[in-house]
């Protein structure tokens, strides 16, 4: 993108006509245009302590490359490039924790080739700030999808009856769910002993993660059409509503200058 559209693009921000969320998507079609063949970026997120960290340091069978714990951990948004499959992972702060937290994983959210949720099922059901988020997040682009984790922590009946809920929730989204557990992934690790793995849930996203890559240069430019669109009926409904109220104005002038004439022949004939 030359300098000056790139102007152009972003003197649309401070415009006054988007909402906050429809300048993120903005934000995201600039950085598109921008840099097209960048790597694809998955970002992780979700509520704190629910174990993306824990994923992503499973996923890429890296030791505590991001930091875990039982409390409340992430606070900085954190990138791993893997060159080898020319994919950037991204780990969050937790939602809801801390404003400031949030938003910096909103602003993370905002530029993904995909978005992964993840949700500990030990805590239940979502609660409604993740079905607000995931409803959110699907409304233009179909590009996210539910991970369920620390699925060693229950039975496969009370995992069942948690799917069966979840399901409810967020019944229409047409949103993928996958159920995992880093732990037993973490366990093949030490071992070598593949029935982990098997438990793990993590073959299961191989194929899907490589699908999403496959098809990323189709999805950005599909991604690009949307926003522009999108942006673009706001643009033009801000431009109709403009318009009106110019006429407006223009008649309320006319209705003015034309009683003041009235009253100036009135006086006129007093004289
Ligand atoms: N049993 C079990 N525990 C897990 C699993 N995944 C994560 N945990 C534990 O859950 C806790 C939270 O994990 P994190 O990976 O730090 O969670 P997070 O979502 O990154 O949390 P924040 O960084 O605070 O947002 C830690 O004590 C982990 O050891 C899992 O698959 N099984
Ligand atoms: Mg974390």
């Amino acid at each position: 993108m030359d300098s000056e559209s790139k102007k152009k693009l972003s003197a649309l921000h401070d415009l006054n006509v988007f909402a906050d969320e429809q300048k993120g998507y903005l934000a995201r079609l600039i950085n598109l245009i921008e840099d097209p063949l960048k790597s694809m970026r998955i970002v992780v997120y979700g509520q704190y302590n629910h174990g993306k960290s824990s994923f992503l340091n499973a996923w890429l069978e890296k030791d505590e490359f991001f930091k875990v714990s039982d409390k409340r951990e992430t606070v900085e948004v954190q990138e791993f490039e893997d060159t080898e499959e020319d994919i950037t992972w991204i780990d969050t702060p937790g939602l809801d924790a801390d404003k400031a937290d949030t938003e910096k994983a909103i602003h993370a959210v905002e530029d993904a080739d995909l978005l992964i949720m993840v949700h500990n099922t030990i805590s239940g059901e979502l609660d409604n700030n993740e079905v607000k988020f995931l409803k959110m997040k699907s409304a233009s682009v179909d590009k996210s999808f539910l991970l369920l984790t620390q699925i060693d922590q229950q039975s496969q009946e009370e995992l069942e009856q948690v799917r069966a809920k979840i399901q409810h929730q967020i019944r229409g989204l047409d949103m993928r769910v996958f159920s995992v557990s880093s732990s037993y992934y973490e366990k093949y690790r030490e071992t070598g002993n593949k029935l982990w793995r098997d438990s793990s849930g993590f073959n299961e996203l191989v194929p899907v993660i490589r699908k999403f890559r496959n098809s990323m240069e189709k999805n950005r430019k599909q991604e690009i059409h949307t926003i522009a669109k999108n942006l673009e009926d706001i643009l033009r409904s801000e431009v109709t509503e403009t318009e009106k109220e110019i006429g407006q104005i223009k008649q309320k002038k006319e209705n003015e200058s034309s009683r003041i004439k009235k009253q100036q022949t009135e006086l006129l004939k007093r004289l």
